[in-house]
């Protein structure tokens, strides 16, 4: 690329990132009952090179915090963590860990909380890590680091009550537009990191993952932060992986399912925005989770879904990821982005038949090995696409 081609592309990136990738002030809400083009500008233009994909992702990213997850605010004034090796007991056993504490002083306010990091027991680093809300329930490999972090301590996720309870309002105030999951700490986590060489961390082979409630947080943290090379939501359901407009149709098809009526009344993962799309008017979001997942390419995402349980609306998720994957495909990446739904399991126990690509996804993306990670898998549920999709998938040029 000569040196005027860059400096265009650097002009237009930080055009987009201060501009919101132009979405015009009087911006104005239009019904589409099927799922959004996650390539078409909100000006009506198209998104036809990655760098025009890198703008509409400013766009998608604004919208959704505008409409659905409120804001993150800009770091805190100042943030220090240190390191301290401490043990956990499992039982008899008494294991060796240590903990990450960082304070975070914002308008005269500090808080300071505490994530513990399992090493390997082999090795040197510094390590790649898999950072997990509310502790990983799928196998990390030996030679990744976990880091589990109390995520209900930043930002509470009981009931509806919880709005505003947590670390996270304590330090950015009761009425911060935050929903629970944008509030959870997982860039913080991150920021501390990346200032100490001593935490022997790779920060740039950092995969996120959570299951549930914890699920729909872990892909809210992958879409909002890009330094996350590889986001797991494991059974995240609706509100995760699932899309809004197709719960409401599953729903309408007699099946008892999350929908964004329900969520916002249930709990505070999202903001109250999302009330004024319920009850069962989404087909005006501007946007669908199609496009939060797509905040993610071209980095990596593996979705693992489960079909025993209706209610996470396993139909409508498996159609979602199927339209997210197009972005990938559009990128030229298809096999950076990966889905598989099994069924005949308890919530969160993740079956051994799904095993195989979680591997190939943790070996290709955090252990930088050269394996196929090509995986789009259901044991039973369909998608029409010709009814939800009236887009087509453009080839973009680098
Ligand atoms: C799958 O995530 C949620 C679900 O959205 C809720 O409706 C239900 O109450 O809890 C699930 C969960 O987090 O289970 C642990």
């Amino acid at each position: 690329m000569s040196v005027s081609q860059n400096l265009v592309r650097k002009d237009r990136k930080l055009q987009c990132s201060q501009n919101f990738g132009g979405i015009p002030k009087d911006f104005k809400l239009v019904k589409d009952t099927k799922l959004p083009d996650p390539f078409l500008f909100t000006d009506g233009t198209q998104v036809q090179s990655s760098d025009d994909w890198e703008c509409r992702q400013q766009q998608i990213k604004e919208l959704i915090l505008r409409y659905e997850l409120g804001y993150l605010p800009p770091k805190p004034d100042s943030l220090t963590a240190n390191l301290t090796a401490t043990t956990i007991k499992y039982g008899n056993l008494t294991i060796p860990t240590h903990n990450l504490n960082i304070n975070a002083t914002n308008g005269g306010t500090t808080i300071s909380f505490s994530a513990s990091i399992q090493y390997p027991a082999s090795g040197q680093g510094p390590y790649p890590a898999v950072i997990a809300y509310g502790g990983p329930s799928i196998h990390v490999p030996p030679s990744v680091a976990t880091i589990f972090l109390d995520n209900d301590l930043i930002a509470q996720q009981n009931s509806n009550a919880s709005r505003g309870i947590g670390l996270f309002y304590d330090l950015y105030g009761v009425n911060a537009t935050a929903s629970a999951m944008t509030a959870w700490a997982v860039s913080r986590i991150i920021d501390a990191l990346e200032t100490m060489p001593e935490a022997n961390i790779n920060t740039t082979r950092l995969a996120v993952t959570g299951c549930s409630r914890n699920g729909k947080g872990a892909l809210v943290a992958g879409a909002l932060d890009e330094r996350i090379t590889l986001t797991i939501p494991q059974e995240s359901g609706s509100g995760g992986d699932a899309c809004w407009r197709l719960s409401d149709a599953e729903q309408a098809a007699g099946y008892v399912v999350q929908t964004s009526t329900e969520i916002v009344r249930e709990n505070v993962w999202f903001s109250l925005t999302v009330d004024e799309f319920a009850p069962h008017n989404t087909s005006w979001l501007p946007f669908d989770h199609h496009m939060l997942a797509g905040l993610i390419a071209p980095r990596a995402l593996l979705a693992i879904e489960n079909t025993a349980y209706v209610w996470l609306s396993p139909q409508s998720s498996y159609g979602c990821m199927t339209a997210a994957h197009k972005i990938w495909e559009a990128l030229g990446v298809p096999q950076n982005m990966g889905f598989t739904q099994d069924g005949n399991h308890s919530h969160c126990a993740f079956p051994a038949e799904q095993q195989p690509e979680l591997t190939a996804f943790f070996e290709r993306f955090l252990l930088d090995e050269m394996v196929d990670t090509t995986v789009f898998k259901t044991t039973n549920e369909t998608f029409n696409e010709t009814e939800w999709i009236d887009w087509e998938v453009p080839k973009l040029s680098s």
